[in-house]
C-alpha cells in the first residue's frame, strides 16, 4: 500500500526555524510509523525559491539570486538532517525537472480556464498574494499584517470561479478531505461566499518559471510572464511524484496522498490546488491537514523581534529526541502551541529522564544484575496479563489516532504504557522476588520486557534514535510492527547506557 506524505515546501528568504521544524518533524513521524506498520512511503519536502519576495530578499544581500538561492536552500536540507527526516526527495523549485513540471502542468489546464486580462489590485509580497480591498485592516494592512503594494500589469487568469460548485461537492463528498474540523469549516465559507478569478502569472518581473505559452511565443516578441509564485510552489508535489513522465502513477500517489501545512496556506492547498487539479484532470489528494502555530513566550516569531527559536540550539541543549517529543506531547496538534523553555525542561525531567529513562533503567539494569541474561517465561497469571495485553495492543491503539494525524493521542497511549509498567514495576517488586521466587521473577521480567518493547515501538516513529537504543538493549531489530508479537526467547541483553542523563 502506498503512503505520500508531503511538507509545505519552504520559502528560502529566511533561516530554517522551530516552525518549519515542526512540521517536517509531524510528517516524518507519519511517515515512519506508516513505514514500521509496512506501506510503501513516500514523504517529500523542500524548498520554495521563486518570487518577489526571495528575488528583493537576494538583492538586499548584494547577491546572485541564483547563489543565494543555493545557499539558503542548502541550510534547509541541513535542517532536514538535523532534526532526523527522513525524507525520500527534497524538491527545489529551480531544478530543472520541477521547472519541466509547472510548465507540463499549466499546459494540462483546460484550454477555456485560463485567458489573459489586465490585473490591478493590491499584492502583499511577505504572503506572495492578491488581497481583495475588503480584506485590508484599517491601516491598510493584508491580514498578516504584511505591507501591500499596487499592482498594475497584464497578466493570465485562472477561471477559479467556475469551480466553486465543483469544489463544495467536492467537499461534501469527501468529509475527511480537509481536517481539522474547524478548518474545513472555514474552507467551505470562503468557498460558498463566491470565488474570484486568480491571477496566475506576473509580467513586471523574471524571478519565477517561464509561463510556456510565452516562451513558444518568443518570436512574436510578446510581453513575456513568469508563473505565479503560488502555482509554481503547488505543483512541487506532483514533480516529487515524477510529474509528467508517469500520469497513471502520479494520479495513484496524488490520492494516497497527505499533505500537511500550516493554518495561514490552507486556502491555497484546499481551494486553489484541487481547483487547479481538476482542471489538469490530475487527481485530487486524499487529505489536506493544517495544523497551528507556535509562539515563543506569548509572542508571535519574527525576525525583527529576535525572538524565532532555532531547533539546532534546542537540540545541543536538550538532544533532538528532546525536542521531537515536546513538540507533539506539549501541544494537541493541530492547535496553536507555545514555545517555553521552562515547559521543555519539565518534559525533559519528568516524562523523559524519570518515568521513561528510569522504568528502562530499573529494568534492565536489573536484569544486568543477573549478567544480562533473561530467561523468558510466559506463564502468565491475570495481573500481568493485562500489561502485557496492553503492551502487545499498542500499535492497534495508536492507529486509529495516527490516521486522524492526532499525534498527541498517539504519544498519550505510549505514555499510558509507561505509567502502567512503572506501577506494575513498583507493585511486584522483582527485587525481593529474586530472593523468594525466581520462577515469578521470570515472568515478571517477561511481561516487563514485553511492555518496554511495545514502548520502543510506540515511541520509534517519534524518537527513532531513543527508540533504537532501546531495542539494542533488548536485541530487537525494531523495523516492523509485526515484530510486536514474537515471543521473547532467553537471551544476553548488553549494558544499557542512560538515555536521558541530566548533565549534556
Ligand atoms: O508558506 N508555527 O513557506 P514558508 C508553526 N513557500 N508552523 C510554522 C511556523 C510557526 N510559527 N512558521 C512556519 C510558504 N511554519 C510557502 C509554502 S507549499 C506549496 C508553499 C511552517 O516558508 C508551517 O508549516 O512561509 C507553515 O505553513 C510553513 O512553515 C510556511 O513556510
Amino acid at each position: 500500500m502506498k503512503f505520500c506524505i508531503t511538507t509545505p515546501i519552504y520559502y528560502i528568504n529566511g533561516e530554517p526555524h522551530i516552525g518549519h521544524a515542526y512540521t517536517s518533524i509531524a510528517a516524518d513521524i507519519m511517515a515512519r510509523f506508516k513505514r514500521l506498520d509496512g506501506f510503501d512511503v513516500h514523504l517529500s519536502t523542500g524548498t520554495d525559491e521563486h518570487g518577489i519576495k526571495v528575488a528583493r530578499t537576494a538583492k538586499k544581500e548584494h547577491m546572485d539570486v541564483e547563489k543565494f538561492s543555493d545557499i539558503v536552500s542548502q541550510k534547509f536540507r541541513d535542517m532536514s538532517n538535523e532534526i532526523n527526516m527522513s525524507y525520500d526527495d527534497f524538491v527545489r523549485t529551480t531544478e530543472k525537472r520541477h521547472i519541466l513540471s509547472a510548465q507540463a502542468f499549466w499546459k494540462m489546464l483546460k484550454k477555456d480556464d485560463v485567458y489573459k486580462n489586465v490585473y490591478s489590485g493590491w499584492y502583499s509580497a511577505q504572503d506572495e498574494e492578491y488581497i481583495a480591498e475588503s480584506d485590508l485592516d484599517e491601516n491598510r494592512r493584508a491580514p498578516s499584517g504584511a505591507t501591500v503594494e499596487w499592482m498594475e500589469e497584464e497578466s493570465y487568469f485562472f477561471r477559479l470561479s467556475a469551480y466553486q460548485d465543483k469544489l463544495l461537492d467536492w467537499y461534501e463528498k469527501n468529509p475527511d478531505f480537509i481536517a481539522p474540523a474547524s478548518r474545513r469549516n472555514e474552507i467551505i465559507s470562503f468557498v460558498k461566499s463566491g470565488l474570484r478569478d486568480l491571477s496566475i502569472s506576473r509580467s513586471q518581473f523574471s524571478w519565477g518559471i517561464p509561463v510556456p505559452v510565452d516562451q513558444e511565443n518568443e518570436n512574436k516578441n510578446e510581453l513575456k510572464h513568469v508563473m505565479y509564485v503560488w502555482i509554481d510552489a503547488l505543483t512541487n508535489y506532483i514533480t516529487s511524484f515524477g510529474f509528467p513522465q508517469d500520469k497513471a502513477k502520479v494520479s495513484e500517489m496524488m490520492s494516497n496522498c497527505t499533505h500537511i501545512v500550516g493554518k495561514e496556506i490552507i486556502r491555497f492547498h484546499a481551494v486553489y490546488w484541487p481547483a487547479f487539479l481538476m482542471s489538469a484532470g490530475i487527481a485530487l489528494p486524499k487529505r489536506i491537514y493544517a495544523h497551528g502555530w507556535w509562539t515563543n513566550d506569548g509572542m508571535k516569531m519574527s525576525k525583527s523581534l529576535g525572538n524565532v527559536v532555532d531547533p539546532k540550539d534546542v537540540i545541543k541543549r536538550y538532544g533532538l529526541d528532546t525536542l521531537r517529543y515536546f513538540l507533539f506531547r506539549e501541544v494537541k496538534f493541530g492547535e496553536d502551541g507555545d514555545f517555553s523553555e521552562k515547559a521543555l525542561q519539565n518534559r525533559f525531567a519528568y516524562d523523559l529522564a524519570n518515568d521513561l529513562g528510569n522504568l528502562i533503567q530499573r529494568v534492565l539494569a536489573f536484569i544486568q544484575k543477573r549478567n544480562g541474561n533473561f530467561v523468558a517465561d510466559y506463564n502468565m497469571s491475570d495481573e500481568d496479563r493485562s500489561l502485557f495485553e496492553n503492551a502487545r495492543s499498542i500499535i492497534e491503539k495508536m492507529r486509529p489516532a495516527m490516521d486522524k494525524q492526532d499525534l498527541h493521542s498517539a504519544l498519550n497511549t505510549v505514555w499510558d504504557l509507561v505509567t502502567e509498567a512503572n506501577k506494575y514495576v513498583n507493585d511486584m517488586k522483582p527485587w525481593e522476588l529474586a530472593k523468594t521466587d525466581v520462577n515469578r521473577l521470570n515472568i515478571v521480567l517477561t511481561t516487563l520486557c514485553e511492555g518496554i518493547r511495545s514502548i520502543a515501538f510506540g515511541l520509534a516513529a517519534f524518537m527513532p534514535d531513543t527508540a533504537r537504543k532501546i531495542f539494542d538493549f533488548i536485541n530487537v531489530k525494531g523495523d516492523r510492527f509485526s515484530e510486536i508479537s514474537e515471543n521473547f526467547t532467553d537471551q544476553h541483553f548488553p549494558q544499557p547506557s542512560v538515555l536521558f542523563p541530566k548533565e549534556r
